[in-house]
Order: structure tokens, then sequence, then C-alpha cells
């Protein structure tokens, strides 16, 4: 079974590098603020975050081809759903509880989707969108559509341990489905760590157990990210079944903003899994010559004002109204559940709505 020497090394596209760097600049920059207005008490509900992990996340929604593939990114995956090509402005609607977002503001925080777009909302972090993903291209291949398509998604270590990550894997492995999925092990699932949560040697080892192809990657190492993580998606479009990518790294925040990680020790924070993927992103950015630094300085700068943007437009929006509007968040009367509309017409149409 092959592991990350199996796929071959190959030079970086210069496109694809900037691509997932700007995700990750985008994501870093919206996540910090978001985390602001959460302990200025302006968000409802948890705020759970991606720092740490934007490379891995990234270099998967670059990788995906958006006008194909399907993804169901998770709770720390800002940076693949901007690479993937999410508008800034749905996490914001969302979090805000904008009825002009895709949930229409029902949705407090991180179960947003664009179905029609592919982008697949969260059922649950815990691995349900393993079997989703499946379920999917197995729909595709009945349809005749699957060619050429790739489905991805994102887990934690502690997804690995649910019954619902070995029932999605195991019908992915028999029926040799192009799904990848990101195993991001930043080490704790909440306070519980990898310690108490697996035993074998890696938690790559699985991905044998299962007979799929898995690879193995510093979390933190940016290019290293971009390849095996593009490489995998390489390899699951090629037809060879699908990939588990295991990245290894640390959520340098706690589970939600809620959370201070204190249960994380300090010789983890300071050591190598506790680097930062987008200090190392723009070091290895400017040695490798993708991009010089005045430029990433400017692209900081673009990004904190259309941030900023983002943010303002969702506060002014108007906030749903459960006696004016279709309670329903995904659906209409045509919809998803099946012709019953029990309320008036929405006074503010969602505008990315399905
Ligand atoms: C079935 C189920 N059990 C428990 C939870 C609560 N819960 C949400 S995330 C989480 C930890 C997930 O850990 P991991 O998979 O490692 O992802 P991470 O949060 O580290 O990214 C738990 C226990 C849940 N949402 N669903
Ligand atoms: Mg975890």
């Amino acid at each position: 079974m092959p592991d990350t020497e199996a796929l071959t090394p190959r030079s970086l596209d210069s496109v694809r590098v900037r691509s997932v760097f700007l995700a990750m600049l985008k994501a870093r920059q919206l996540e910090t603020k978001l985390a602001s207005l959460y302990k200025a008490g302006k968000i409802v509900g948890g705020v759970y975050l991606g720092k740490g992990q934007e490379a891995v996340s990234g270099a998967l929604g670059a990788a995906l081809d958006p006008n194909r593939d399907v993804f169901a990114p998770l709770i720390r995956d800002q940076a693949g759903r901007t690479a993937f090509g999410e508008p800034l402005i749905d996490c914001t609607r969302t979090y805000l509880g904008s009825v002009r977002g895709p949930m229409r503001g029902r949705d407090g925080n991180i179960h947003r989707g664009r179905p029609r777009e592919r982008i697949i909302a969260m059922i649950s972090h815990l691995g349900a969108e393993v079997s989703v993903v499946a379920g999917h291209l197995i729909a595709s291949r009945l349809r005749g559509e699957l060619e050429g398509r790739v489905g991805a998604t994102c887990v934690g270590d502690g997804a690995t341990s649910t019954g619902a990550f070995h029932e999605g894997i195991n019908l992915a492995a028999v029926e040799r489905l192009p799904l990848v999925i990101l195993v991001a092990n930043n080490q704790f699932a909440y306070s519980t760590p990898n310690t108490r949560q697996f035993a074998c040697d890696r938690l790559m080892d699985r991905a044998r157990g299962y007979g799929v192809e898995g690879h193995e990657v510093d979390g933190t190492d940016f290019l290293a990210a971009v390849e095996v993580v593009g490489g995998a998606v390489d390899r699951a479009r090629a037809g060879h079944g699908p990939q588990m990518v295991v990245a290894n790294l640390l959520r340098l925040t706690g589970h939600g903003e809620h959370d201070d990680a204190r249960y994380i020790p300090d010789e983890l924070r300071t050591g190598p899994l506790g680097r930062d993927c987008v200090a190392v992103a723009r070091e290895q950015i400017v040695a490798a010559g993708y991009a010089a630094a005045a430029e990433l300085d400017q692209w900081q700068a673009d990004i904190e004002e259309e941030v900023q943007q983002a943010i303002a437009e969702a506060q002014r929006d108007p906030k749903p109204d459960p006696w004016k509007e279709r309670w329903q968040a995904l659906s209409d009367e045509r919809g998803l559940f099946g012709g019953r509309s029990e309320a008036a017409e929405p006074t503010e149409p969602a505008e990315s709505a399905p």
C-alpha cells in the first residue's frame, strides 16, 4: 500500500501555491476578526476556528475543481472553503445571522453549504461527511457522471474513531470511489489526546486496514502540504481509489473560542507541531520565489479591507423573521421537503440559497 513516497515528486505549480496561500491569509484574517466579534459578544453561539490547519485545508480546496468536484468542509476549513470558491460573505452572514446568508440566518455557525455549487453543508464534525460524500459519488456513478470527478472531506483525528467514519471509508474502499479524506491530526479530540483515541502506532496505519492508499504529511510544512494533498487528489482522479491523507499538526486555538485549550502541553505548543503554517508558508514562498515579500504585504492589506467589508455588509443585513419567512434553510416549497410549505413568502430572499 503506497505511503507518501508513492506520490511522484514534482515542481509545484506557482498558480496553485499562490492560490493556497491567498486562501490561508483570507481565512486567518477572517477568523481573527470572528474571534474578536465573539469576545465582544456580537456572535450568538459558538465560534470554531481552523488556526494552524490552514495549509492542508487550503491545499485541498485548491486542488479540487469547483466545476465538477464535491467538497464537504468541516469546522476548521475556512481556508479550504475559500480556496474552493466560497465567498467570504457566506461565512460572515452565517455567523452574524443574516437572512441573506446561505442558511438564511437560521444556523449560527458552521453548517453552511451551497449544494448546487457542490459545497455540502456539514451534518457533523464527527465523520458523517465521509458517508455523505461517498453516497454523493455513488449517485454520480449511477447517473453516469462520475468520470473525472473527485469528492473530498476533512475530518479530525477523533472522527477516525467513530462508526460513521468506519462505515464511510469502508464503503468508499469497497466501491473504489474517488474520495479524498483529509485527516487533520491536531493531536486532540476536544481535550482527549491521541493516546486515548487509538492504539495503532500511527493514525495512517488505519488506511492500510481499510485497503485505501494513505499519505502522511507534516501539516505545518506548507509546500509539503500543497504537494501531498494535491497528489492525493490527482491519484483519486486517476482511478486509484480512496485516498487518506493524515496531516500532523496542532490547532493553535481552542476547540471553539469558548475553550482556552489549557490541556495542550507546553512542549507540544513549542515543538515542531506548534509551528504556525501561515508563517512557514510566507517564508517558504518568499525563499522559493513564488512571490516577493512586498507583494504578500499588499495581499494582507487588501484582505484586511475585504474582510472588513464582508463583516460590515453582514452586520447591515436584515435578520430572519420566523413569523414572516419560510423556515427551511435549504429548501423551498418545491424543494427538499417534498412540497411542504407552512410559512408565508420570505420578506428577504437569500442570495445564495438554492
Ligand atoms: C457523535 C458526536 N459526538 C460528539 C460530538 C461533540 N464533538 C464535536 S467535535 C468533537 C471533537 C472532534 O475531534 P476531532 O475529530 O479530532 O476534530 P477537531 O475538533 O480536533 O478538529 C466532539 C467530541 C459530536 N458533535 N458528535
Ligand atoms: Mg482533533
